[in-house]
C-alpha cells in the first residue's frame, strides 16, 4: 500500500522494520478513516537506537501528539520511545518472532513504573485499537474529532 505522507502529522507510528509495514498501514487506515494525519517511520530500538532516541526527543516539538509504535522481534521499541518522550505512548506487539508475539507482548506490556506504554493486542486488532485509542485521546482537546467520534466509524475507520 502506497501512501503519501502528510504534512502536519499528530500522530506518529513508528515500526522496527520494513517488516512490519503490512500490519502498521492497519492503523494509518483507522487514522485515516477519522481525518487524523499521521506519520510512518522505521525506527529499531537495537538496530538504530540513537534514531530512536532522537526521533522520540524531537517528536512532540514538531507537533505530534501520540506516538504509536509496533515491534516483534525483541519488542522494546513503545518502551525506548516511553525513556525520551513524555507523550503517551501506544505500543503494538507484533506477531513476528517465532514465538508468535507472546514475547513482544510481554516485552512491551511489562514497563516498569513511571516509564508507561499503554499496550494493544497482537498484530492488526492491536494496530487498529492503537489508532482508535489514539483519536479517542487526540479528541479530549479535539471538539471537532469528539463529534466525528459520536458518528458511526466509517468502514474504514474500524
Ligand atoms: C523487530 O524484529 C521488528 O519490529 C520486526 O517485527 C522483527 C523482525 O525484523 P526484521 O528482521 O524483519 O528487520 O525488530
Amino acid at each position: 500500500m502506497k501512501r503519501k505522507k502528510v504534512s502536519r502529522p499528530r500522530v506518529g507510528i513508528v515500526m522496527g522494520s520494513e517488516s512490519d509495514r503490512a500490519v502498521m498501514e492497519e492503523a494509518v487506515r483507522v487514522l485515516e478513516g477519522y481525518g487524523v494525519a499521521w506519520e510512518l517511520n522505521v525506527r529499531s530500538a537495537h538496530r538504530t537506537p540513537d534514531a530512536t532516541a532522537r526521533y522520540a526527543k524531537q517528536a512532540k516539538r514538531r507537533g505530534i501528539e501520540v506516538l504509536i509504535a509496533g515491534a516483534g522481534g525483541a519488542a522494546h521499541l513503545a518502551g525506548a520511545l516511553a525513556a525520551h518522550s513524555k507523550l503517551p505512548v501506544l505500543g503494538v506487539p507484533l506477531g513476528t518472532s517465532p514465538l508468535g508475539g507472546f514475547d513482544a507482548l510481554l516485552a512491551t506490556v511489562q514497563m516498569p513504573p513511571g516509564v508507561p506504554v499503554g499496550t494493544l493486542g497482537v498484530g492488526s486488532w492491536g494496530a487498529r485499537n492503537a489508532a482508535h485509542l489514539a483519536v479517542r485521546i487526540l479528541a479530549l482537546g479535539d471538539p471537532r474529532l469528539a463529534a466525528r467520534l459520536e458518528r458511526p466509524a466509517s468502514p474504514g475507520a474500524r
